[in-house]
């Protein structure tokens, strides 16, 4: 019932009479008055002035349900939003929550204290400066190539940010980057079978309103924020629903036909690899290469210094010469 409130009142930039609520929602003066009670305490700022009645004068900056939908377009890649206040991770969350929740589900926290980001490193997450999210997806697909999907959310997040004029360097397979910083970082887990995928969390990370105090010391050298490059505050909500937008076209094209065409191309365009020196890392054993395309399945294609040409899989790869990220 409070939704609803909610709902009338940011339908309308006029004053709404109590009246008027509770004609709609058959419920009592008092009841409308504890809802805009329990509203008020979480942020939001309504106007009442008596024989006029109550008006929507702001929303507060939270990555709820009721202030995303109105952003969103799609069918069910975010219409079930379980959004915390604080969270160690999202990731952990959604791996816990994935069986028993619908395709699409997506859990959102303001703060993570255990943000993971591959092999188990930490991911900075303050409270109310990002979008901290997991998408729970659950692809007919063979786990070989579950590692694909990461592109998808790489080229979704770029297409989000292509609305802002914001245009970033994709770091293969997982990194997006602004004047060589990272400001995106993505983190899919599955849970499979030798031959069935059960599910699928993508964890989406991406540093929005970070000032440069925000940023921890130990990685002040390799990150940054879409507020740092622009020089303005921008808005989480719409941002977080944009990147669910672009992510449910791409998803469900892949889905449907196994094209990903449409990742690959902004990858590889965007890419901050292709024609570079890289390191090829995995566990204790690193090779020296060139990065030359990214081929139709996602793969990086790398040169090695022996001539031998081959397509990596995943793993651990980073650009000679700098801090690996
Ligand atoms: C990633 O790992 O880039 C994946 C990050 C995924 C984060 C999301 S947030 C929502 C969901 N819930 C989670 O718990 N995780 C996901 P990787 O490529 O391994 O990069 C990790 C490295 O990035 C760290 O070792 C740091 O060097 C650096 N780093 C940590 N926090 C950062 C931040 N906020 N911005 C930029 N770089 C960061």
């Amino acid at each position: 019932m409070k939704n609803n409130v909610l709902r009338i009142l940011k339908s309308s930039r006029e004053y709404i009479s109590g009246e008027e609520i509770s004609k709609e929602f058959h419920m009592t003066r008092a009841a409308i008055w504890k809802h805009i009670k329990s509203l008020r305490e979480e942020g939001y700022n309504i106007e009442s002035v008596p024989s006029k009645g109550y008006r929507l004068i702001s929303s507060p900056d939270l990555l709820i349900q009721e202030e995303i939908e109105e952003y969103l377009s799609t069918d069910f890649i975010g219409r079930n939003i379980i959004h915390y206040d604080s969270i160690g991770s999202t990731n952990k969350d959604a791996k816990e929550v994935a069986s028993t929740s619908r395709e699409g589900t997506v859990i959102i926290a303001e703060e993570q204290t255990e943000g993971r980001g591959r092999m188990g490193r930490a991911w900075a997450s303050p409270k109310a400066k990002g979008i901290w999210m997991t998408i729970v997806l659950k692809p007919k697909i063979e786990p070989m190539k579950v590692a694909r999907l990461t592109l998808l959310g790489a080229a979704a997040v770029f297409n989000a940010l292509g609305e802002l004029n914001v245009k970033p360097q994709i770091k293969w397979p997982n990194d997006l980057l602004l004047d060589g910083k990272k400001i995106c970082g993505i983190l899919t887990e599955m849970g499979a079978e030798l031959n069935m995928v059960n599910y699928v969390v993508m964890g989406i990370g991406v540093n929005v309103n970070f000032d440069e105090e925000d940023i921890p010391e130990e990685i002040k050298d390799r990150a940054t924020s879409i507020k740092i490059y622009k020089s303005v505050e921008i808005d989480r909500k719409e941002l977080t629903a944009n990147i669910l937008n672009e992510f449910e076209k791409l998803y469900v094209k892949f889905c449907e036909t196994g094209e990903m065409g449409d990742s690959i191309k902004i990858c590889r365009e965007n890419s901050i690899f292709l024609g570079e020196e890289v390191r090829i890392i995995r566990g204790d054993e690193v090779r020296l290469g060139k990065a030359v395309d990214i081929d139709e399945n996602g793969q990086l294609v790398v040169e090695f210094s022996d001539n031998n040409i081959e397509s990596i899989y995943s793993g651990e790869v980073s650009l000679r010469g700098i801090n690996p990220a």
